[in-house]
């Protein structure tokens, strides 16, 4: 067994378009238990920790004000090998190349924005997950 613990966000769009229970309902469906939930609206601080590795980048600040653009959903899904299945869930960065069958790739597309609006955030790694789980849910 490898029991994991994994950072899922639905993101400002997704709370907007009513995707919550959606994302939720896949991430049920496949096996995975939602271990915390909450409801939120995360700050410039917060998600300059969260998003550290890409400080610099020329989509930071546009990714910023829209993670702080309204409401998200932070979630802790538990499960075996549940980083790497959320991955795969979720589908590619670019919701316009993220396979049929995914959630970026059934529910988002690309809006021509400088961001791109992808619904979805999920830890990349063990050392990612229990980072961010930790920044979310102290
Ligand atoms: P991930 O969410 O699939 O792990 P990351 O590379 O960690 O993708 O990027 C974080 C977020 O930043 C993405 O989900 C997306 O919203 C945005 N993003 C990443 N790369 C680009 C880009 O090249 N242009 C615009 N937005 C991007
Ligand atoms: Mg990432």
């Amino acid at each position: 067994m490898t029991l994991e613990r994994t950072l899922i966000l639905v993101k400002p769009d997704g709370v907007r378009r009513g995707l919550v229970g959606e994302i939720i309902r896949r991430i049920e469906a496949k096996g995975y238990q939602i271990y915390a939930l909450k409801m939120m609206t995360a700050d410039r601080e917060l998600l300059t920790a969260h998003y550290a590795e890409h400080e610099g980048k020329p989509f930071f600040e546009p990714l910023v004000e829209f993670m702080m653009s309204g409401p998200i959903v932070a979630i802790v899904a538990e499960g075996n090998r549940v980083i790497e299945g959320f991955r795969k869930l979720a589908g590619a960065t670019d919701p316009t190349v993220a396979e049929p069958g995914t959630i970026r790739g059934d529910l988002a597309r690309d809006q021509g924005t400088k961001v791109v609006q992808n619904l979805v955030h999920g830890s990349d790694s063990p050392e990612s997950a229990l980072r961010e789980i930790g920044i979310f849910f102290n």
